[in-house]
């Protein structure tokens, strides 16, 4: 059956592009594991909260001071970017990520991350008490790291707010977000043939959808036996934050009759969902 999922991460992901020397704008997203609880447009003051519990047990001062914070950051950020483009001749366009966030591990510790890519590919990350760049970087990370480390009040800030501010808020909304990460909703199964995988074969498809929370387990069988050819995709997400997952088997046409597909998901209990193929899915 499904692994139950420990991991509760929260997750800020930001995007950067710019442009030119006049053009370039900030977008940033954030998560609580797969439920996105916030979003900054580049043409917004403010974070938006998409959920009911996105403050968490923050009180209304305590988030101001928070998104105070949030908002220096993203204005130097954005001026850094330009006197770095200067210092170390780097050439547009180019698209800078910045990562971050925070989950709680056993034995009431947790775990922080801040990392920052250019071009797709990981420059630098925050490391203890200072900026480290990465181990494949342009010659240019180690220099961006210099500059940046002279920054002792930025240092302390970002310890600060991976370290103490992160865990401690994310203990909130783990709290308030509390009903919506234990929700449970129901897969639908159905069956049908994919494109003939050659002459005298049969692509079983089965395709699972609708369901919460990710985990889940399918998988093509023959009575008891599973069937070890049996094909998983990846576990793609719907638009309602719902899952989907579509699972296969390539076997001779005669081999096709008594073969079910099997899901087996938390919100389904002990009842797994069987479904048998017949001739009806050929088609
Ligand atoms: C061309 C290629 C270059 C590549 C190089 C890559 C560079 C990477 C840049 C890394 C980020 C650097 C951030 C630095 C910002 C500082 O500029 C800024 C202001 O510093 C101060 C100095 O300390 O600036 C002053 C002048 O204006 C002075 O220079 C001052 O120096 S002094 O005192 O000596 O005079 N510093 C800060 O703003 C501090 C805070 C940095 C915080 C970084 C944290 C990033 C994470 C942001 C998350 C936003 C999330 C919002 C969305 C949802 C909220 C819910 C999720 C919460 C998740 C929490 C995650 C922590």
């Amino acid at each position: 059956s499904p692994a139950p999922q420990r991991h509760l991460p929260l997750r800020y992901l930001q995007i950067s592009s710019f442009a030119n020397s006049s053009w370039m704008r900030t977008d940033g997203l954030a998560w609580l594991r797969d439920l996105q609880a916030y979003t900054w447009r580049n043409d917004s003051d403010t974070i938006c909260f998409l959920k009911p519990w996105s403050q968490g047990t923050f009180s209304d001062q305590q988030w101001k001071q928070l998104q105070q914070t949030f908002q220096v950051y993203r204005r130097s950020f954005t001026r850094d970017i330009r006197e770095f483009v200067k210092m170390l001749h780097v050439d547009y366009p180019f698209e800078i990520q910045v990562s971050a966030g925070c989950e709680e591990l056993p034995g009431n510790t947790s775990e922080s991350f801040l990392r920052v890519a250019f071009q797709g590919r990981d420059v630098l990350s925050f490391q203890g008490t200072s900026w480290v760049s990465a181990p494949d970087a342009p010659p240019w990370g180690q220099m961006a790291c210099t500059v940046l480390n002279q920054d002792q009040g930025t240092r302390e800030t970002v310890q600060w707010l991976l370290h103490d501010i992160c865990p401690r808020f994310l203990r909130g909304i783990l709290e308030t977000g509390k009903s919506e990460l234990e929700k449970q909703v129901k897969p639908e199964a159905w069956l049908s043939s994919g494109p003939s995988p050659g002459p005298g074969r049969l692509l079983l498809v089965c395709r699972v959808s609708g369901f919460y929370p990710k985990p889940v387990w399918v998988t093509w069988m023959r009575g008891e036996r599973e069937q070890s050819g049996t094909q998983q995709g990846d576990i793609v997400p719907n638009a309602d934050e719902t899952w989907y997952l579509r699972v296969t088997l390539d076997v001779t046409a005669g081999e096709a009759t008594g073969l079910s597909c099997r899901v087996k998901h938390s919100s389904l209990g002990d009842q797994d969902i069987i479904l048998y193929w017949d001739r009806s899915h050929a088609s």
